[in-house]
């Protein structure tokens, strides 16, 4: 029997576990890691599951290739050479543009999705890239980007020194945070209540949040803009305001939010204009606050404007980059995604619709246009790594059409699912327990500074390749070098990149220094390029830290609490905090144009669920069942007003869909909630195909999109609801 400590890589909270495996190398149990610093022995039941879900028999282990509707079993090299050609003919036809690449909500969690994304969209030299940040959190780094001139510039509520935490349409206790990492959020919440303090949910749905919280204000989907504003508004109007940073556009915003008094929020919103005004007292009078936003005020059609005002009320009262109020982390590593620069936008922009890049790519919701639409451009090939769009995507019928006109698609996934199943090469990476895992992209947003290094448990079998040397070689591909070329190339130019930029980038530790000096004391230990790139990446960190240092520490290192830092990362034009960036301004004329339209009667939204992970982990039997399953929760008024059996047919502009009812008072009157990731069709999962549920994203609109960032709208789609009759 062996044991080994490694981090979750399920979701953010980056709980570390203990696992044991027998001697045939099957995980016999899972807890949680107690000397872990940070998630001292916490786990949730997917982290308890990760054995199962690791061993899942319908998990790829090689290679397959498609010919017409059959699948095969084929070695490296053949699907390699496959991928070769199947790009190589497309790109000399058409152009690099006509490949586009998609990367999926793994890609943040896989140390191989962080390091390879950069060289294999340089290498694919295309403009269509695509990923689930445009499905999910875009807004927030164009409300960062815009107000702090850095878009990753994205502060975390402080919740162990916190008085007052304000959640708007989020919920940790399922989802277990989000932009908001740290193990055991339900159990730090309630650690704040019992030190005295305060949480208020706001949310059209009683979850387990609101239900942990002092107070629940049930909210009109889509509307949490307008809260905002009013709260602003009374903060400004009863002087309740503290900022203590320098700013820009403080009487702008004054003016904006005049239009929006708590009667206006409270005939939009439904929140009692009464309880808007002491929302913004309490926000104000709490020694310290936080409010914090995810999906409900993100994927929704003025998810910026909310992201923005979300920032805009941490300011105002003060409790931007201090204790106890919203903070920024320091990453143990190197921050190569910081350029200094301040943000902008629209550098392309994508060809059918004309929409702008944001952060170097395209909206998700338009890729289906750039592979339907013919000319010049047409996107004819795909690269997916880590991506189930036909469930994830808006319109997700309509994406799935799409693949199907594909000349050439290769995925890079351990499943046959609903997606890849209509490509031609499917790359599998190897299991959870054989990858080396670092957090990179979570550590932005941790609730205290840490760093954990967790090395593969198992090796690769022979017939096995690592997900870094998968995208290595797909970069080789896309670079013309062939399949065959070796792959630490890749990995050299990569530190090539890293360690010049470093050098020249004003502020950074390693301004002014010689490249090929620090290439030199790195040496060339590692036993991977990953690990490579993640030790000089911590070497030249904030912290010196090490890849010795971390395998030395297997249970992870605390690097302490928050510390301000906004000075050291604000790089606007002004060098001030932007409160009324342009962009915004410009996008309260469309709310007002929506505003004065009229309120569907109701509107549909989404909900995580505990045991779940988006669309992938429904083939596991200790996770189904229970709250893990598709239906729509409705209000028992709806039900009756609706006249609602079993089943109901929802509709929207788009679609519509038979769904099973779930009637339940924990959600408010007018709105109903479906999960997304369900709607198993085709996938080789077997446990799944007994569950299938339906594609929420059958009646999302992937035309209507938050303007700024472009992101997709999930939250407060119109639809209706009628009896289903067989
Ligand atoms: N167990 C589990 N954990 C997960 C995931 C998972 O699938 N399952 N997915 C992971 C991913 S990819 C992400 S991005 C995070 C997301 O993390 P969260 O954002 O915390 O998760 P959601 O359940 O989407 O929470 C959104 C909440 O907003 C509410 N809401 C919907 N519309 C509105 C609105 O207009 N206004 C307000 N105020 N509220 C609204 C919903 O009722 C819901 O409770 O979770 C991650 N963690
Ligand atoms: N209606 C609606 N739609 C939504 C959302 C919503 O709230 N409502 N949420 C959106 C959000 S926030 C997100 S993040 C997206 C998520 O949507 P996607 O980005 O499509 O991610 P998943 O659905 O999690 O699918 C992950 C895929 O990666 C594969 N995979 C798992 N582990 C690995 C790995 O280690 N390596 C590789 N290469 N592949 C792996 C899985 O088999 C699966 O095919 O969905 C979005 N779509
Ligand atoms: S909370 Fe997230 S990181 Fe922690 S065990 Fe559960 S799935 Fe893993
Ligand atoms: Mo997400």
């Amino acid at each position: 029997m062996t044991t080994a400590h490694r981090t979750c890589p399920l979701c953010q909270a980056v709980c570390g576990l203990r696992i044991t495996l027998d001697e045939a190398d099957r995980v016999t149990s899972v807890r949680g890691d107690d000397k872990d610093p940070f998630s001292r022995g916490y786990l949730c039941p997917k982290g308890a599951s990760l054995g199962r879900i690791d061993e899942d028999p319908d998990r790829l282990r090689v290679p397959m290739i498609r010919t017409g509707d059959r699948w095969r079993e084929a070695g490296w090299d053949e699907a390699f050479l496959a991928v070769e050609q199947g790009l190589g003919r497309v790109v000399r036809e058409h152009g690099g543009d006509a490949v586009a690449v998609y990367f999926g909500n793994p890609t943040y969690h896989t140390m191989a999705g962080f390091l390879y994304r950069v060289p294999l969209i340089q290498s694919l030299g295309t403009r269509n890239v695509y990923s689930s940040g445009t499905v999910d959190h875009m807004p927030k780094h164009v409300a960062a980007g815009t107000m702090y001139g850095d878009p990753f510039a994205i502060a975390v509520p402080d919740v162990d020194r916190s008085d007052y935490v304000l959640i708007i349409g989020a919920n940790p206790l399922e989802s277990h945070g989000s932009l908001w990492a740290a193990p055991d959020l339900p159990g730090r919440l309630k650690a704040l209540r019992r030190r005295g303090g305060t949480v208020v949910v706001v949310d059209p749905r009683r979850t387990r949040t609101a239900a942990l919280a002092d107070e629940h204000l049930p909210i009109r989907p889509g509307t949490d803009v307008v809260l905002l504003f009013a709260i602003v508004r009374t903060l400004l109007a009863e002087d309740l305001t503290s900022v203590e940073l320098d700013v820009n556009g403080l009487d702008e915003l004054r003016g904006l939010a005049e239009e929006f008094p708590p009667e206006v929020a409270e005939r939009i919103c439904g929140v009692p204009a009464a309880d808007v005004v002491r929302l913004a007292r309490e926000l104000a009078a709490a020694p310290t606050a936080a409010v914090y936003s995810r999906m409900g005020g993100s994927t929704v059609e003025f998810g910026t404007l909310t992201q923005w005002l979300v920032e805009v009320v941490n300011v105002l009262t003060g409790n931007l980059d201090r204790p106890g109020g919203t903070m920024f982390a320091r990453p143990g590593t190197l921050e190569v995604y910081r350029t200094g620069q301040p943000f902008q936008t629209g550098q392309w922009h994508s060809r059918v619709r004309g929409l702008p890049e944001v952060l170097g790519e395209l909206p998700a919701a338009t890729l289906a246009d750039e592979i339907e639409t013919p000319g010049e451009g047409q996107v004819r090939a795909l690269v997916s790594i880590a991506s189930n769009q036909v469930l994830s995507n808006p319109n997700g019928p309509r994406t799935e059409r799409t693949l199907r006109d594909l000349d050439f698609m290769v995925c890079v996934d351990p499943y046959l699912n609903e997606t890849t199943r209509h490509a031609d090469v499917i790359l599998p990476p190897p299991r959870i327990l054989q990858m080396p895992h670092y957090d990179f992209l979570l550590s932005i947003v941790t609730v205290r500074n840490y760093a954990r290094f967790s090395a593969p448990v198992l090796p690769l079998g022979p017939d096995q390749r690592s997900e870094a040397e998968i995208l290595k070689r797909l970069t080789l591909i896309a670079a013309g070098a062939g399949a065959a070329a070796d792959p630490a190339g890749v990995d050299e130019m990569f530190l090539g990149q890293l360690l010049e930029g470093a050098t020249q980038m004003p502020g950074s530790p390693l301004h002014g220094r010689d490249v090929a000096e620090l290439r030199a004391e790195l040496g060339l230990q590692g036993d991977s390029g990953e690990e490579l790139l993640l030790d000089a990446m911590l070497r030249f960190g904030p912290y010196g830290l090490s890849l010795a240092t971390l395998k030395e520490n297997p249970h992870g290192i605390d690097l302490g609490p928050l510390q301000p830092r906004l000075k050291e990362l604000l790089c606007t034009p002004s060098g001030r905090v932007e409160l009324t960036p342009p962009t915004m301004v410009s996008d309260v004329d469309r709310l007002r144009t929506r505003l004065a339209g009229p309120a569907p009667e109701v509107l549909l939204i989404g909900r995580r669920q505990l045991r779940s992970s988006n669309s992938w982990l429904h083939n596991v039997p200790s996770l189904l069942g229970g709250s893990n399953r598709c239906t729509l929760h409705v209000n028992p008024a709806d039900v009756a007003r609706y006249g609602l059996g079993d089943r109901a047919v929802v509709r929207s502009a788009k679609g519509e869909l038979v769904v099973e009812v779930e009637p339940t008072d924990a959600i408010m009157p007018g709105v109903v909630s479906l999960p997304h990731g369900w709607g198993h069709a085709g996938s080789r999962q077997q446990v799944a195909a007994g569950h299938p549920g339906v594609n929420k994203n059958t009646l999302t609109d992937e035309l209507t999109l938050d303007v700024p960032s472009r992101n997709a709208v999930f939250n407060g789609v119109p639809v209706t609801v009628a009896p289903y009759a067989a």
